[in-house]
């Protein structure tokens, strides 16, 4: 692709470098599923996902820079790519909580707390904290999991400073994010950020995609209802057509997953597209 070098795969985005400090973020149309890849793409989630991270930029921008330098992209990425600072990313899952699921409400069965913050007696999956609470976890090695740490071992890390920015800033963006999102009827259950910074000593800047269905939970807030997993907004048709026996998968045989139905492909793309013009108000062309 003129100008640019392939320099990083992740599950389902890819990025490029120009070799002049610039980056080039590129969503592409697949989705991952129980740890997994599926052999099938949903046209137009790249497209979807991208649109979403720039509207999402514009609505926090004045609590925080972003990456973005430019949408003029090569050819054929038109809408599904950026071109970004290439900063000095902090190593860092920074992630704001305000209801209980996933690794959060593990770690809260197992402990009373999630990464140190101590939580009340009583919640159960899918319950709403008494306050959003920042919740980072460090980057794992491929195929692993990210682990969840406390703030103290954010401090070790990046320096005490630079955790409580960290901190200070996630919850800002996560409740600006939350407010808009509850007015449209979608809960943002948590959300993961990254950050980065453009020169020693700079302050912080909001990177990579940012509260995508991929980077945050987002529940219908009509079905909201604690004490069991939340139907998920994008991904639920994949999940209930995977585990199904029409499926004949086994998530726990290590096997690939087979490929996807279209109906399942068509009502997921559907939802994608549901989420986009549900948060946004915008009809996605
Ligand atoms: C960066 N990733 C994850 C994103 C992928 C992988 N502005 C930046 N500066 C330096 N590094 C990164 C970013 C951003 N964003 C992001 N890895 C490095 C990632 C997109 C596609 F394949």
């Amino acid at each position: 692709m003129a100008g640019f070098e392939h320099v990083y795969s992740g599950k389902v985005r890819e990025l490029y470098t120009d070799g002049a400090g610039r980056l080039l973020l590129v969503a592409s149309d697949r989705i991952s599923a129980y740890d997994f890849v599926l052999p099938t793409t949903i046209p137009d989630k790249g497209r979807i996902l991208t649109q979403l991270t720039l509207w999402w930029f514009e609505q926090l921008s004045d609590l925080v820079p972003n990456h973005v330098v430019s949408l003029d992209v090569p050819a054929g990425l038109a809408g599904r790519a950026m071109v970004c600072e290439r900063l000095e990313m902090y190593p860092v899952e920074c992630v704001a909580r305000g209801y209980l699921a996933g690794s959060g409400l593990v770690d809260y069965l197992r402990t009373g707390e999630v990464c140190g913050v101590s939580l009340p007696v009583g919640l159960v999956d899918g319950s709403r904290l008494p306050s959003p609470v920042f919740t980072p976890a460090t980057k794992a090695a491929l195929g692993e999991h990210d682990e969840n740490v406390d703030l103290d071992t954010v401090a070790a890390t990046v320096g005490r400073a630079a955790a409580e920015d960290l901190r200070r800033t996630t919850l800002a963006v996560y409740a600006r994010a939350e407010e808009i999102a509850r007015d449209r009827g979608v809960i943002v259950a948590d959300t993961k950020l990254e950050f980065g910074h453009r020169a020693a000593g700079g302050g912080l800047v909001l990177a990579d995609e940012v509260l995508t269905p991929d980077s945050s939970r987002f529940w219908p807030a009509d079905q909201w209802e604690p004490g069991h997993p939340q139907p998920s907004y994008d991904k639920q048709y994949v999940r209930d057509w995977l585990t199904s026996p029409a499926s004949g998968w086994d998530r726990t045989s290590g096997e690939a997953p087979p490929p996807l139905p279209d109906d399942v492909v068509e009502r997921t793309r559907a939802r994608y597209v549901q989420a986009y013009e549900q948060l946004t108000g915008r009809t996605f062309a």
